[in-house]
């Protein structure tokens, strides 16, 4: 078990370090390469839409994080897979609306973090440069020993390495946990874990939703809500799926400052797979009420084409910001998922 090992930065990016790490080595064989293979195949019989990606600051581009999945590097390690990742903390100034401009921390230059993947039972390293002025750290939500729960902090300039076993299965996150943790986690330091079951979930439209909030005038209270970092973007640009596909949410609130919000979908209802730690539902409800850092997995499907809106129940919440559309697109072909029928 390694320490949560403090470098600076150019020891932790050196080729030396890197090779030490194993980082530069191809080495994806065994298990972890039969696993991409075969989640490659089930996503070919998924229909997913062209999706138009509007430009938006590089910081916060919510349709671009939508579908995105950070797998990091795959290789093997004394007959183990072990995953890597590398989170960068820096500083950026993103744009909520025409006239608020806000500033805040990202993670590899995006709000939220990158949605980090892995499956149940492999090592999970992460290698953390801090590069955003203060000091700052990274707590994974799953089990893991006492000196990997990432609440030591990493000062400017410096590095630390989390490294610990993918376990259990489930919907997670990561963020700061640096004092004021409220504060480091509304300024952008977070992101979603998601841990896969050893056996694969049905193939599906998958999407990351995370519910985030601003607050800009440091009244600890929000001014502005969000899905994926950027406020009312999902409403001005509603998310493409198809008719009858089976859509698989993956929903954060990670909304600091308010005590709870609540996900609600609009003409239909959904499967809750609680903290996404079961492969059954354990309820059907167009209604979720959500504390502060839950996290469920929300399984549903369309039948009819349209425009259809979700937000949290909390009407103040969704309009200033926390708001966004699906577009169904008709689809003749398909017929409706089982499940939802
Ligand atoms: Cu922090």
């Amino acid at each position: 078990m390694p320490n949560n090992l403090l470098l600076g930065k150019e020891q932790l990016f050196s080729r030396r370090q890197l090779l030490k790490l194993g980082i530069c080595g191809a080495g994806v064989a065994g298990t972890a390469a039969l696993w991409h293979t075969l989640n490659a195949q089930s996503k070919s019989i998924v229909k997913v839409p062209p999706l138009a990606i509007a430009a938006t600051s590089q910081t916060t581009n919510p349709m671009q994080m939508l579908r995105n999945f950070d797998y990091g590097v795959v290789k093997q390690e004394n007959g183990r897979t072990v995953r890597e990742f590398q989170l960068t903390a820096g500083t950026s100034v993103i744009q909520l609306n025409s006239a608020v401009s806000y500033n805040v921390w990202d993670l590899n230059g995006r709000i939220p973090g990158p949605t980090l993947r892995a499956k149940q039972g492999e090592r999970v390293r992460i290698l953390f440069l801090n590069k955003a002025g203060h000091s700052h750290s990274l707590h994974f939500h799953g089990v893991h020993p006492a000196e990997m729960d990432g609440i030591r902090p990493v000062s400017n300039g410096s590095a630390a390495i989390y490294e610990f076993d993918a376990e259990p299965y489930g919907v997670h996150l990561y963020h700061c946990h640096i004092a004021p943790v409220t504060r480091h986690i509304a300024k952008g330091l977070y992101g979603m874990f998601i841990i896969d079951p050893p056996t694969p979930r049905p193939p599906a439209d998958e999407m990351v939703l995370v519910m985030a909030g601003y607050d800009v005038n440091d009244d600890s209270h929000n001014e502005y809500y969000a899905f994926n970092g950027l406020p009312h973007h999902f409403m001005d640009n509603p998310i493409p799926i198809y008719q009858n596909q089976l859509i698989r949410l993956y929903v954060l609130n990670i909304i600091e400052y308010d005590p709870a919000v609540t996900f609600h979908l609009h003409a239909n209802f959904f499967d809750v797979y609680r903290s996404g730690m079961t492969m059954t539902p354990s309820e059907k409800t167009d209604v979720i009420t959500m504390g502060v850092a839950e996290r469920h997995i929300l399984e549903f499907a369309f039948r009819y084409p349209g425009k259809y809106m979700f937000h949290p129940h909390q009407d103040a919440i969704a309009e200033n910001g926390c708001m966004g559309q699906f577009e169904v697109i008709a689809d003749k072909s398909s017929q409706p998922p089982r499940k939802t029928s």
